[in-house]
C-alpha cells in the first residue's frame, strides 16, 4: 500500500491488517474502509457483570488471608452489530487484599459505570475510558474491566489479536511462575518437583509473611536447598513485614540463595523500599506499592525498586499497564507480568499487553486459571514447556463455554452439583 494512501490518523494495527480475512470481517478491510481508516458506529447495547465462584485447587495461603475459592469478576459489552467483548476485575480475598470487592466492583459498574457507556460508540476505547473517568474516582479494577472488553470487542471487529491494538507482539510466549502457597514446607516441595517434571514451571515465589521472620525464612531456604538450581525462588512478603524484620528477612533470604522479594514491607513506604534496597544484595519489587502511572513515576524516582510487578487491573488497564512499561523502561526499572489471580479473561487480556513489551526480565505469574478446579473456556488455554502460549486468534483469542459460565454464577437459577 502506497503510503499516501494511509490517513495519518490511522490506527497502528493498519501495518498488521491480514491479507486474509474472515468474511465476517472483510467489511473492514475493504479498500474504502481501509481509505477513511474507521470503522462503521457501533453503539453499546449491554453491560453485564457477572460474579462467578469457583473453588482453587487447594487453599493458597497469603500473609493477609487464606483463599479457597476466587470470585471471578467478567464483564461482556456488546454492541448493536452483536459482537460482544469480554473484560475481567477480579481480585483477592474480598476486600483483604485491595480496596474494591467483587460485590463493589459490580455495584459500581451497573450504577455509575453502564449509564455512561449506553449507546455510545463502542469503538472509541480512549473516548470511552476518558469520560468515564470524568465521572469515576478510583475504581480502577472497575475500569480495567470495562477497557479490555472494549478492547477485545474493537480487536475482533478488526480481526486483530488484542496484542495488536497495542503496537503488536515481540513474543508469542511468556515464562510463568507458579505460586507455592500451601503453608506446608513438604507439600510445597512435592508440589514444585510435580511442576519442574511436567515442564509446566521452573520460577516458584512462595507467599511468606504469615509466621516469625525466622521461620517463614526456614520454610524458604528449606525448599530452595531442594529445588537447588533447577528453579528460581522468589518471596512474597505481601508488605507484612516492618522495615527492621525486612532487614533481617532480607540477609537470611539472600543466604539462602533467593533471586527476588517482593513487596517486604508496607505498600505506602516507598522511602522504605529504597532504604532496604540500598542496604541488601537481593532484588526488590513493588507490587501493592504500584497502583498505576503516578506510583511507577513516584517509585522511579526515589530508587525504590528494582523490578516492578505491573498488573493490568492494578493500573486501571491496558493502557495504565503500558504507560507502567513506558515508565519502567525510561528509568531502567526491570519489569515483571503480575497477576491477581484472574480467570482465563484476565489472564489472557494480560498475556496480551505483556506480550508486547520490549522486555520483561523477570518473566510473568500468569497462572490464575491453573489455580481454579473449573475451566470456563471452550478450549484451555496452553500452558507448556514453562510458558504460556498466545493464541493467533482476534481479540483475547479464546471462546468461553457459556454454559460453564452460566452453571458458575452466583445468580445462577439452578443449584450446582459439581462444585462443592
Ligand atoms: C500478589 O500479591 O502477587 C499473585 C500471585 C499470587 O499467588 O498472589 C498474587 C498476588
Ligand atoms: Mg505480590
Amino acid at each position: 500500500m502506497p503510503e499516501s494512501v494511509l490517513d495519518t490518523r490511522a490506527p497502528l494495527f493498519l501495518s498488521s491488517i491480514p491479507s486474509q480475512t474472515s468474511s465476517a470481517f472483510a467489511f473492514f478491510f475493504s479498500t474504502d474502509c481501509i481509505l477513511n481508516s474507521t470503522l462503521p458506529a457501533t453503539s453499546i447495547e449491554t453491560v453485564e457483570v457477572l460474579l462467578l465462584d469457583v473453588p482453587t485447587i487447594r487453599p493458597h495461603r497469603l500473609s493477609m488471608t487464606t483463599m479457597h475459592r476466587q470470585t471471578l469478576v467478567l464483564v461482556r459489552i456488546t454492541g448493536n452489530d452483536g459482537v460482544a467483548g469480554w473484560g475481567e476485575a477480579t481480585t483477592i480475598g474480598g476486600l483483604a487484599y485491595g480496596e474494591e470487592s467483587p460485590e463493589s466492583i459490580k455495584v459500581n459498574i451497573d450504577t455509575y459505570i453502564t449509564p455512561l457507556l449506553l449507546g455510545a460508540d463502542a469503538n472509541q476505547v480512549a473516548a470511552r475510558m476518558h469520560h468515564i473517568a470524568e465521572h469515576v474516582q478510583g475504581n480502577r479494577f472497575a475500569k480495567c474491566a470495562i477497557e479490555t472488553a472494549l478492547s477485545d470487542a474493537l480487536a475482533r471487529r478488526l480481526g486483530v489479536p488484542l496484542s495488536t491494538l497495542f503496537g503488536g507482539r515481540v513474543r508469542e510466549s511468556l515464562p510463568i511462575a507458579w505460586t507455592l502457597a500451601s503453608g506446608d514446607t513438604a507439600r510445597d516441595i512435592e508440589e514444585a518437583e510435580k511442576m519442574l517434571a511436567q515442564r509446566r514451571h521452573n520460577i516458584f515465589k512462595l507467599k511468606i509473611g504469615a509466621r516469625s521472620v525466622e521461620q517463614d525464612c526456614a520454610h524458604v531456604a528449606a525448599i530452595k536447598r531442594a529445588l537447588g538450581e533447577r528453579g528460581s525462588v522468589r518471596v512474597d512478603v505481601n508488605q507484612a513485614w516492618t522495615e527492621t524484620e525486612a532487614m533481617l528477612g532480607m540477609q537470611l533470604l539472600a543466604d539462602a540463595g533467593v533471586d527476588l522479594v517482593e513487596q517486604p514491607i508496607a505498600a505506602t513506604n516507598h522511602d522504605g523500599l529504597g532504604r532496604l534496597r540500598q542496604k541488601n544484595r537481593i532484588a526488590i519489587m513493588a507490587d501493592e506499592s504500584l497502583h498505576g502511572p503516578q506510583d511507577a513515576y513516584q517509585l522511579a524516582r526515589v530508587g525504590a525498586a528494582d523490578v516492578f510487578a505491573v498488573k493490568i487491573n492494578q493500573s486501571g488497564g491496558l493502557a495504565g499497564a503500558q504507560q507502567v512499561a513506558a515508565i519502567a523502561a525510561a528509568a531502567q526499572v526491570e519489569l515483571y507480568g503480575g497477576t491477581m489471580l484472574e480467570g482465563a479473561i484476565g489472564t489472557m487480556a494480560s498475556a496480551q499487553l505483556f506480550a508486547t513489551f520490549g522486555t520483561l526480565a523477570w518473566g510473568t505469574e500468569l497462572f490464575g486459571p491453573l489455580l481454579l478446579t473449573e475451566e470456563i473456556l471452550a478450549t484451555p488455554l496452553r500452558y507448556r514447556d514453562f510458558a504460556l502460549e498466545l493464541p493467533s486468534g482476534p481479540g483475547l483469542g479464546i471462546t468461553l463455554d457459556e454454559d460453564r459460565v452460566n452453571a458458575l454464577r452466583r445468580d445462577r437459577k439452578t443449584p450446582l452439583v459439581s462444585v462443592a
